[in-house]
């Protein structure tokens, strides 16, 4: 099929989006070459949960390979795999597990060190409470901001060469592929370019919420890193790619904790080299 006709159906409502999928069978992902004991993450580059997976891959030292999907399309695949269909899972020693959260258990069980969890209940649960927070009502806030600005503007993410669509002959397409994409988004949450102002107070509220609890802190809870930290990284992920809000002026230190996390993280990597 050409990819002309995959950008038309692309377009077209969910009868064609269920045709494309039952014919792009031969667009599957190459399995990755490697042995079961290696982490395989499936994952978008772009993802916010994808970001927080590879966050706390790093930060645990587990080597891992990546099999980059493609949104939309991916979906046949990773609903045959995991049984689900969205991004992340993992695959480790013949098991597939999907969603962030239960990932972020599941390699806190097998790689249990460094802990990403205080061993005390109460920090633990504040640690899940706040990571529970950021995935539900930070993240919707942010993503959702991030769509309709970008749909208004999209030129930023086709020009940048980090985006890809998982599948190299579309790549070719990213000025067709980015606009569509981002406009199922905007559809799919009923947004318009008159809800930009009520998006934008809500970020604020969220970050105002964040502030309270962070500004002037290095962690969230306890004096290490935890699972909280590690998902808030996460979700900042695309800060500089996307250019997400303003981080001059009122929200100047989110990003200045942002960087000394991220400095934090690279001496980590260089120690364990
Ligand atoms: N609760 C899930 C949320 C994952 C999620 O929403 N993933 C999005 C990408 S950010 C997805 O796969 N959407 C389906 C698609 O785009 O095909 C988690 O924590 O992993």
């Amino acid at each position: 099929m050409s990819v002309m006709r995959v950008l038309t159906l692309l377009a077209g409502g969910a009868a064609s989006a269920y045709y494309v999928r039952k014919k792009l069978e031969g667009l599957e992902p190459q399995q990755p070459i490697a042995n079961d004991d290696t982490v395989i993450l499936y994952q978008f580059e772009y993802s916010p949960f994808c970001a927080k997976v590879r966050q706390i891959l790093d930060f645990k030292q587990i080597p891992y390979q990546v099999v980059e999907l493609t949104p939309i399309l991916h979906s046949n695949y990773t609903l045959r795999l995991s049984g689900q269909n969205k991004v992340p899972y993992i695959r480790h020693k013949g098991q597939v597990i999907a969603d962030s959260s239960a990932i972020a258990l599941y390699l806190e069980e097998a790689f249990p060190e460094p802990a990403t969890l205080p061993a005390e209940r109460s920090e633990r649960e504040q640690v899940l409470l706040i990571e529970d927070w950021l995935d539900e009502s930070l993240q919707p806030a942010i993503g959702k901001l991030a769509y309709l600005s970008l749909f208004l503007n999209p030129q930023s993410v086709i020009d940048d060469p980090n985006v890809t669509t998982g599948i190299a002959a579309l790549d070719k397409h990213k000025d067709k592929i980015v606009p569509l994409m981002l406009s199922r988004s905007v559809r799919k949450n009923k947004l318009t370019a008159a809800d930009l102002p009520k998006l934008e107070a809500r970020v604020n509220d969220v970050l105002g919420r964040l502030e309270a609890q962070l500004r002037g802190k290095e962690y969230f809870v306890g004096n290490q890193m935890t699972l909280a930290d590690l998902t808030l990284l996460g979700h900042l992920n695309n800060a500089d790619r996307l250019k997400l809000f303003d981080y001059n002026g009122p929200h100047a230190w989110l990003m200045d904790w942002r960087q000394r996390r991220l400095a934090e993280m690279k001496q980590i990597e260089t120690i364990n080299v």
